[in-house]
C-alpha cells in the first residue's frame, strides 16, 4: 500500500506497511481501485449528461464514495468494495445507455479490479512527473474534503450542477481520459478551482444547516454530565443528530456531543431538545482513552473514527463511516443504538463540569460587524486571529494552545474545526462586549470566517489581506486541504499552516504557494504572533 493523504503519514512520507490511522493494505488497495473507478465513472457521467440523461444520482454517488476514502471514515473492506461494485455497475449502466459498452467494462467486476492492480494499487503516484503528481494528489485530496461537504449538503437537498461538473472534471484531470494538457500554471489553476468549488460546497452546507436548524446563536455548552442513560454522537452530520434527538425524545436518554458535533449546541432547532445536554471528551485523537469512560453507546456519523479496540460492541456507525464488526445503522434508524443505551448503565450522578461557548455563526458575526469595526477603529481591538482546522496526535500541536494563550489581550480568537480542542477550555475573558474566544463551528464553518472577513473588508473598503486579521491553521485530513484551497482561491495571503507541510506537496508546487500566497509553516507562537501583529 501507499497512502500519504494525511498529516500523520508514516515518517512524513507515506504509509506503506499499514496506516498509522489503522487503515490496512486491503482497504487501502480497495480505496485506490475505487478512486480509479470514480474517475472512469466521471467520464461516462459526462457523456450521459451530454445526451440529456439525469445524472444527479450519479453525482451524489461519486461524492459519497470519494468521501468514504477520506481519512478516518471507513475502515471496512466490505463497505469500500460495495462502493467500488456500485461504481462499476453504474459505469456499465451508463455505457449501455449512451452507446456500446467499451471493452474495459465487458469484464466481470473481479476481472476489472484485478486488472487495476498493476495500474493504480499501492503506487501512490498518478504521474511520473513529480510536480504533476503533486498537483494531482493535492487536487484529489482537496476534492475528498469538498465531496464530504457536498455529500452533507446533498442530504439536505442542497446541490449545484456546476459543482458536480467540476468534481468530474477534477477526477478526470491528468488521467488517460483527459483531453487537456497543463503546464504547472494550468495545474495550479485547477487546484485553485477546487478551492472555489470548496467554497461553493461549504456555502451549500451552510444553507442546508441554517435553513433547517436556524442560525447558530452563542450558547453555553456543559462539559459535565447528567444522571441517567446516555448516548454520545460524534462527527459532522447534523441531520443524523436531529434524527437521534427525535428518536430518543421522552425516552429518558441524554444525548452528548463529541468532537466536531460540539457546535450543534448553537443551532436553535437542535438545542430546543432538552435532552441534548452536554459535550463529552475532547478531540478525536483522544477517543481510545476517553470512550471507555462513557457509560452508553457511541454513534459515529463521519470522521474521525479510530480503532474501537475493546469497546467496539457499543460503537455504532452510520452514513459513510465503517469499522469491521461495528454495527451499522441504515437510513437513520437508530433503534439499536437506543436499545444499547437502555441496556448500558448510564451515568449514576450529576456532574456540573465546566461550561464553554459555541454558536458564533455567520449571522451572529455579521450582526456584530459594526461593533467589531468600531472596536478596531478606536484601537480597543488590535487583531483578529482565526485559529482553526483539524486537531491531531502530534505533541507539536501544543503550538496552537500556546499561540492562543499568548495572543495579547486586545486580540480575539475566532475558531472552527476540531483544532479548537487545543484551547476550548481556556478562560480568555472578554474584550469589551466580545468574548475573546468565539467558536464559529465545524471545519466547514470556515465559510463563516470567510464571510465575516469579506464583510469587514467590504465595510472598510479594503482587501481581506489588508485587515488586521491572520489565519493560523492546523491540518490533519483532507477537509483541511479543501479549506486551505478555498482560502487560497480567494487570494488570501500570509496563512500560517502546521504542524508540518503535507508530504504530497512537491518543492516546485510549494515554491508557487510561497511566492504567490506567502504561505508559511508555523515556527514558534512568539515568533508567529510577532509577525502577524507587525503585518497590519
Ligand atoms: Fe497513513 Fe494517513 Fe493514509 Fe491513514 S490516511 S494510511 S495515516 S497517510
Ligand atoms: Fe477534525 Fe477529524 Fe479534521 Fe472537521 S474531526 S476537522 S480532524
Amino acid at each position: 500500500m501507499f497512502c500519504d493523504q494525511c498529516e500523520q503519514t508514516a515518517k512524513g512520507v507515506g504509509c506503506t506497511i499499514t496506516g498509522v490511522c489503522g487503515k490496512n493494505p486491503e482497504v487501502s488497495h480497495l480505496q485506490d481501485q475505487l478512486v480509479y473507478l470514480l474517475r472512469r465513472l466521471s467520464v461516462l457521467v459526462n457523456q450521459a449528461e451530454k445526451k440529456g440523461i439525469d445524472v444527479v444520482g450519479y453525482d451524489d454517488f461519486i461524492a459519497e464514495a470519494l468521501f468514504a476514502t477520506l481519512t478516518n471514515v471507513n475502515f471496512d473492506p466490505a463497505a469500500i468494495r460495495k462502493f467500488a461494485l456500485d461504481a462499476f455497475n453504474s459505469c456499465r449502466t451508463l455505457a449501455a445507455q449512451t452507446g456500446e459498452t467499451p471493452e474495459d467494462l465487458q469484464q466481470t467486476f473481479d476481472e476489472y479490479l484485478a486488472g487495476l492492480t498493476e495500474k493504480v494499487v499501492g503506487l501512490g503516484a498518478f504521474s511520473p512527473d513529480a510536480d504533476v503528481d503533486s498537483a494531482m494528489q493535492t487536487l484529489l485530496f482537496g476534492l475528498k474534503g469538498l465531496c464530504a461537504y457536498k455529500t452533507h449538503a446533498a442530504r439536505m437537498d442542497q446541490r449545484d450542477a456546476d459543482l458536480s461538473r467540476f468534481v468530474r472534471k477534477a477526477l478526470i484531470a491528468g488521467t488517460e481520459w483527459d483531453q487537456e494538457t497543463r503546464d504547472l500554471g494550468g495545474w495550479l489553476g485547477i487546484v485553485l478551482e477546487c478551492g472555489t468549488g470548496s467554497i461553493k460546497a461549504m456555502e451549500l452546507l451552510d444553507k442546508g444547516n441554517t435553513e433547517r436548524f436556524g442560525n447558530p446563536v452563542p450558547s453555553p455548552v456543559s462539559l459535565g454530565h447528567k444522571k441517567g442513560k446516555a448516548i454520545m454522537i460524534s462527527g459532522h452530520d447534523l441531520p443524523d443528530l436531529e434524527a437521534l434527538l427525535k428518536q430518543t425524545e421522552g425516552k429518558g436518554i441524554n444525548i452528548y456531543t463529541h468532537g466536531e458535533m460540539l457546535p450543534a449546541h448553537g443551532y436553535p432547532k437542535l438545542k430546543e431538545h432538552k435532552h441534548l445536554v452536554a459535550n463529552f471528551g475532547s478531540a478525536w485523537q483522544n477517543q481510545q482513552r476517553e470512550f471507555p469512560k462513557f457509560p452508553g453507546p457511541i454513534l459515529f456519523t463521519t470522521n474521525c473514527l479510530q480503532n474501537p479496540r475493546d469497546y467496539g460492541e457499543h460503537v455504532f456507525t452510520t452514513g459513510n463511516v465503517g469499522w469491521p464488526g461495528c454495527k451499522y445503522c441504515h437510513s437513520q434508524d437508530f433503534s439499536e443504538v437506543i436499545a444499547k443505551a437502555q441496556e448500558m448503565e448510564g451515568f449514576d450522578d450529576d456532574y456540573e463540569g465546566e461550561e464553554i461557548l459555541t454558536g458564533f455563526g455567520r449571522k451572529t458575526l455579521a450582526d456584530a460587524a459594526p461593533a467589531i469595526l468600531e472596536a478596531v477603529a478606536n484601537g480597543a481591538l488590535r487583531h483578529i486571529f482565526v485559529v482553526g482546522g483539524c486537531d491531531g496526535a502530534f505533541p507539536s500541536r501544543k503550538y496552537y494552545t500556546e499561540f492562543v494563550e499568548k495572543a495579547p489581550h486586545d486580540t480575539v480568537i475566532l475558531t472552527l474545526g476540531c483544532a479548537k480542542y487545543r484551547f476550548y477550555d481556556k478562560k480568555l475573558g472578554k474584550l469589551g462586549d466580545f468574548p475573546r474566544y468565539m467558536d464559529c463551528g465545524q471545519c466547514n464553518d470556515a465559510y463563516t470566517a470567510i464571510k465575516t472577513a469579506q464583510a469587514l473588508a467590504g465595510a472598510l473598503k479594503c482587501d481581506v489581506n489588508d485587515l488586521p486579521l491572520s489565519l493560523v491553521l492546523g491540518w490533519y485530513e483532507q477537509k483541511a486541504v479543501c479549506v486551505l484551497l478555498a482560502l487560497l482561491s480567494l487570494g488570501i495571503k500570509n496563512i500560517i499552516i502546521g504542524p508540518t507541510l503535507p508530504a504530497f506537496v512537491s518543492p516546485a508546487i510549494l515554491k508557487v504557494l510561497v511566492d504567490k500566497f506567502n504561505l508559511k509553516l508555523i515556527t514558534t507562537p512568539d515568533e508567529d504572533l510577532k509577525t502577524c501583529l507587525a503585518q497590519k
